[in-house]
């Protein structure tokens, strides 16, 4: 008896993951350029085993670039705005390619300045954010992003969503090993992460939402149909979600998650708001001595019992990638398939 689609699993050489997403990009509806920032992204994901935005999905960017919802074709406007400062209009296209435009001048300030913001408004980002900040630390450089999502999140103390899942991530080199990064939603769970969830017919844990009166469920399907999702860590989570709010929307003048209306435009999934990066040369004030010191913080982090580093868990998936190719379900790889095609 054959394994079910759904279980039994395909691999392929990370480039050809990557060429074949790209494919889909550009046959649904955008230019080269963005659709290789986003197909590395993407692949970069699944690579790693950060499922819930990896090839999970592509269905949600597809129906969104052919709900009229995103700009596919978008060309960034990078301005330099001062010496410390980027500011890039996504123009109603996505973040990634807003970020590739804008990179090679950030990194040059940072060089400079010893820090750089680098503030994207009228962007859509519907990807996991480590991989904008992970190269930053393979350079050197210190690198701090924020993303604000979609309404779906209800502020500490309050009744209703207002908030994103609005994730933090960060990126620092570390001596001798791989940069410390770590990239988390500041909800107790990704929205990707419930959709999952709710399709395999999985209860959450306790803590993660409520229905659509308030009342707490670990019942995906609830929080999805007119629930919704609390921050991680009570009034600690909820005032770094706030956060990330100002200075990926209000600052960098993108939308608040509360405040763009996708219902025109049905099939519409990728939030239309901001994004935030800060990169710091950490040389200016330790030499060359900072990624000893992050060696030094990690090795007495082991010593009092710590056997499990946040990106851990992505380096050894991208390492068992690297030598048997990049995990996916037979279904999905169909799926893939077939979205090249139509
Ligand atoms: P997780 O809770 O799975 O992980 C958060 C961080 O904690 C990761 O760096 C992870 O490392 C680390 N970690 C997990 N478990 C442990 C452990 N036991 N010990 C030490 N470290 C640990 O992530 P989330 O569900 O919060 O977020 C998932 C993704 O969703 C992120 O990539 C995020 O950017 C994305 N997202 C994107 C949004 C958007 O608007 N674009 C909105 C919300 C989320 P590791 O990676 O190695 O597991
Ligand atoms: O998983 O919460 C999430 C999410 C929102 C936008 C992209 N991913």
């Amino acid at each position: 008896m054959s394994a079910h689609p759904d279980t039994a699993v395909a691999h392929m050489p990370f480039a050809d993951l990557q060429a074949l997403l790209q494919r889909i990009f550009v046959k649904h509806g955008t230019s080269e350029a963005v659709a290789r920032a986003l197909a590395f992204n993407c692949a970069s994901a699944q690579r790693d085993g950060a499922h819930s935005h990896g090839v999970f999905r592509i269905p949600g960017y597809v129906s969104t670039l052919a709900s009229g919802w995103v700009d596919g074709k978008a060309v960034p406007e990078v301005e330099d705005v001062a010496s410390g400062y980027v500011r890039v209009d996504a123009k109603g296209g996505f973040a990634q390619p807003a970020l590739a435009a804008a990179r090679g001048l950030l990194v040059e300030k940072v060089r400079s300045a010893g820090i750089a913001v680098l503030a994207i408004h009228n962007s859509h980002h519907f990807a996991a954010l480590w991989p904008d900040v992970e190269p930053f630390a393979d350079e050197g450089l210190v690198a701090l992003s924020v993303v604000n999502s979609m309404t779906c999140v209800v502020p500490h103390g309050a009744r209703k969503p207002l908030f994103g899942t609005n994730p933090i991530a960060f990126a620092a080199p570390c001596a001798g090993s791989d940069p410390i990064v770590f990239d988390m939603a500041t909800s107790a769970i990704a929205h990707g992460d419930v959709q999952i969830a709710a399709r395999k017919g999985q209860m959450l844990p306790e803590g993660m939402g409520v229905d659509s009166q308030g009342q707490p469920t670990c019942d995906p399907q609830k929080i999805l149909e007119g629930g919704a999702l609390l921050p991680f860590g009570g009034h600690k989570g909820s005032a770094l979600s706030m956060m990330v709010e100002l200075l990926a929307a209000a600052l960098t003048g993108g939308n608040f998650s509360f405040e763009f209306d996708w219902s025109q435009h049905p099939g519409a999934k990728t939030p239309w708001t901001g994004q935030l990066l800060i990169v710091i040369d950490p040389s200016r004030s330790q030499g060359n001595h900072f990624a000893e010191r992050s060696h030094e913080l990690v090795r007495q982090m082991q010593a009092v019992g710590l056997t499990r580093m946040p990106g851990e868990r992505r380096y050894r998936e991208r390492e068992q990638s690297a030598k048997v190719g990049v995990t996916l379900t037979v279904s999905e790889l169909e799926q893939l398939q077939v979205l090249t095609q139509s």
